[in-house]
């Protein structure tokens, strides 16, 4: 026998999304974080197309790759941490974002921002040749040998090619990196209800995104499908910045203090 008022909630689930969301206010999420992402995506679609033409020579590559260990670290920790400027200011411009208690914000940006960072990265990602935007330049992953972390850059410049595949768009690129910062499942969120509306609502904004394009294909959960690599990457990071600490102290404890707070 059906139960009446769990079989009526059961049917309301399926369309609860579309019903709940009108496509003013998706219009409007869309616009938002769309906007929030241009103002702060550190370099525009133009400048990137100039710097793919500066390459590393062979000569810099090879002095880069003579560099020890701990210079080089010191070097992506701070690229790292400029970046990551960015996305948190493009965090704070996210409607609702702001609304969510200090200690949320903090743990989604703690937990998001080197995955978002991983995306945007496809914007300074030539899968031609495979390199990508290092200090000015692009270069491909020889460039980070002194790192001693090949197994982390192998991973992380797959990641861009298979990112890049995806063929995502700004408009695509801002709505799903605003979806990974607002993800509901972080641990110790106070407020994640919260979060999932917020989340939910960028969802469908996305979609209807992609839906534009009248692409036949599943875009979105190709899209979503690489969230489970991006989490692999950051915790291989974490394990490399751990295993860094532990042979150079007083390295580490010269790194950037926003890239120290959030891979505390
Ligand atoms: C990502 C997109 C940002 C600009 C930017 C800045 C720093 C870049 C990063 C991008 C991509 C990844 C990057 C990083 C500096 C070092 C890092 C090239 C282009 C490489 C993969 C090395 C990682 C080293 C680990 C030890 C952390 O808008």
């Amino acid at each position: 026998m059906l139960e009446p008022a769990l079989f009526s909630h059961g049917t309301l689930e399926g369309g609860q999304l579309a019903a709940d969301i009108s496509v003013l206010e998706i219009d409007r999420v869309a616009q938002n974080v769309v906007k929030s992402h241009l103002e702060t995506c550190q370099y525009t679609t133009e400048e990137l197309k100039r710097l793919a033409w500066s390459l590393y020579s062979p000569e810099e590559v090879r002095a880069l790759q003579s560099k020890s260990c701990e210079a080089m670290w010191q070097q992506c920790s701070l690229q790292i941490s400029n970046a990551i400027q960015y996305v948190v200011e493009f965090a704070k411009r996210i409607d609702g974002f702001m609304e969510l208690c200090q200690n949320d914000q903090i743990i989604l940006l703690k937990a998001g921002c080197l995955e978002v960072l991983l995306i945007r990265m496809i914007r300074a990602f030539n899968p031609l040749n495979n390199t990508v935007l290092f200090e000015g330049k692009f270069g491909g992953m020889q460039m980070f040998k002194s790192l001693g972390c090949d197994d982390l850059i192998g991973a992380i410049f797959e990641l861009g090619r298979t990112l890049c595949r995806l063929q995502l768009s700004d408009e695509e690129l801002a709505l799903f990196t605003a979806a990974v910062l607002l993800s509901p499942d972080r641990p110790w969120l106070t407020e994640s209800k919260k979060v999932q509306k917020l989340q939910d609502k960028i969802y469908v904004a996305l979609q209807h995104e992609i839906q534009k394009k009248h692409s036949t294909e599943d875009k979105l959960s190709k899209m979503v499908s690489k969230v489970p690599l991006m989490k692999t990457i950051c915790n291989l990071h974490l394990d490399k910045l751990e295993f860094f600490r532990l042979l150079h102290p007083e390295t580490a404890m010269n790194f950037p203090p926003l890239y120290k707070e959030v891979f505390n």
